[in-house]
């Protein structure tokens, strides 16, 4: 791993946009859905995951069969997460408002959950419980009436879908599910079919063809972010130990080649150690080949001066988890601007937050922290603004509406309150 200090580092990450033959392709096929719809579907599962499809919808007596097929430990730890997730995310949930004027008009907000929302998971080896529940269970808290998932019909190795996804989306709330994938499950969502109704919003991570399916859709359905390689940055002073240190970096590294794993350090020796402690790890993983090539291409140790330094260094990356593995760790937390879930203290793993707290792993990458928050409840609401005028509020207001609208040309709407001025005010004089 590369240790240099933090101002000769700079993180050069590219948004994925597809190259023009993929994103023909993924317009080829969510133009063919449009119009084929459900035969769409079973020509593309046919063709892309060599699966011939009778029945779209996955049946509760497939869901009763995959619970036969986990561990009771995992179905334990599955639920205990989900108990934490869903606690978490009821802190979130915002209730409609209504605020009384003085002269008897109501101005508020209705909130309401979106109608239908759409859950994609990936069918590769990339096809985590965890992440459905991280999808899901915001979605229900906001009251989500139908939640919906899509996968492909064949996880990575197994004859149908991973057993394991569906009793974490039966855990989570979801009733209905469909084996389809790829940019084809994203167009179904989006348009609907005759077996699949269309949704408002379509949640979760994909490959490159289902991130272009998802950026094409978009406009007529909401969609969240697409989410790029995982990123790690560990903030550490000398206090922190080395092979906590370098074991939280490879969880990081571990899950994509593309993924990024840095620490920031002003103590010359931790990252000595950091450094052999990485190569020594490394060698025991099962996934090494992944993780060494993330460590090399993506990874880091930065030197700073101080941990003043370390924390500008940490906003300008703005990671999407950043450890603060420090003497005091709470005296930097004021201080972070731009990061999408911040451990603090030795004991705040990244694993312990992308399985079990409680708080999303859905989280801002590349960059986007700048601006943008991890997924809540809030993704799955939205807001309606409500507007009573009183009689005495429109006669008070009334003059500077009329001048307003005609000065911008729109007599029109001039007219709208001067009917009801001149009506309402003759029947006052
Ligand atoms: N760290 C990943 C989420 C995840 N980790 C799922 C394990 N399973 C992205 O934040
Ligand atoms: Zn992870």
């Amino acid at each position: 791993m590369r240790v240099m200090p933090a101002s000769e580092f700079s993180l050069q990450r590219e948004v994925e946009y597809g190259t023009p033959e993929q994103n023909e392709s993924v317009q080829r096929i969510i133009e063919e859905v449009r119009r084929d719809g459900d035969a769409a579907l079973r020509k593309f599962a046919q063709q892309f995951d060599g699966v011939k499809i009778e029945e779209l919808r996955v049946t509760q007596e497939e869901i009763e069969a995959a619970y036969a097929q986990v561990d009771e430990s995992f179905l334990t730890a599955l639920r205990e997460a989900a108990v934490n997730i869903r606690r978490f995310h009821e802190k979130q949930m915002r209730n409609s408002w209504m605020d009384l004027q003085a002269d008897g008009s109501i101005l508020g907000q209705a909130i309401r959950p979106l109608r239908r929302v759409g859950l994609y998971v990936p069918g590769g080896k990339a096809a985590y419980p965890s992440s459905v529940l991280m999808n899901a269970i915001p979605a229900q808290v906001a009251g989500v009436p139908e939640i919906v998932m899509v996968t492909p019909p064949a996880t990575a190795g197994l004859e149908g879908i991973n057993p394991h996804i569906l009793v974490a989306a039966a855990e989570a709330g979801v009733r209905e599910i469909y084996r389809v994938g790829g940019a084809q499950a994203v167009a179904a969502l989006a348009y609907g079919t005759e077996s699949i109704p269309a949704a408002d919003k379509i949640v979760g991570p994909g490959n490159i063809y289902v991130a272009l399916a998802k950026r094409s859709v978009f406009g007529a359905v909401d969609i969240d972010s697409i989410a790029g390689p995982s990123e790690i940055v560990v903030l550490a002073d000398e206090t922190a130990d080395a092979a906590y240190v370098a074991a939280d970096l490879l969880s990081q590294a571990e899950h994509d080649e593309m993924a990024s794993a840095i620490l920031v350090t002003p103590s010359r020796e931790l990252a000595e150690a950091v450094r052999l402690e990485v190569d020594r790890q490394l060698s025991e993983l099962p996934r090494r080949d992944i993780a060494a090539q993330s460590i090399r291409d993506y990874g880091a140790i930065l030197t700073v001066d101080s941990l003043t330094e370390g924390v500008g260094v940490v906003n300008r990356l703005a990671p999407e988890h950043l450890e603060i593995i420090v003497r005091e760790p709470f005296d930097y937390l004021s201080r972070i601007e731009n990061a999408g879930a911040i451990f603090l203290g030795p004991y705040s793993s990244e694993p312990v937050g992308d399985y079990f707290a409680g708080p999303n792993h859905v989280l801002p990458t590349n960059g986007t922290a700048r601006f943008s928050s991890p997924l809540n409840v809030d993704d799955f609401l939205k807001k309606s603004s409500v507007i009573y005028y009183s009689k005495e509020a429109l006669l008070r207001d009334g003059e500077n509406i009329i001048t307003l609208a005609r000065h911008e040309g729109l007599d029109a709407h001039a007219r709208a309150i001067e009917i009801r001025l001149k009506k309402e005010g003759d029947q006052r004089g």
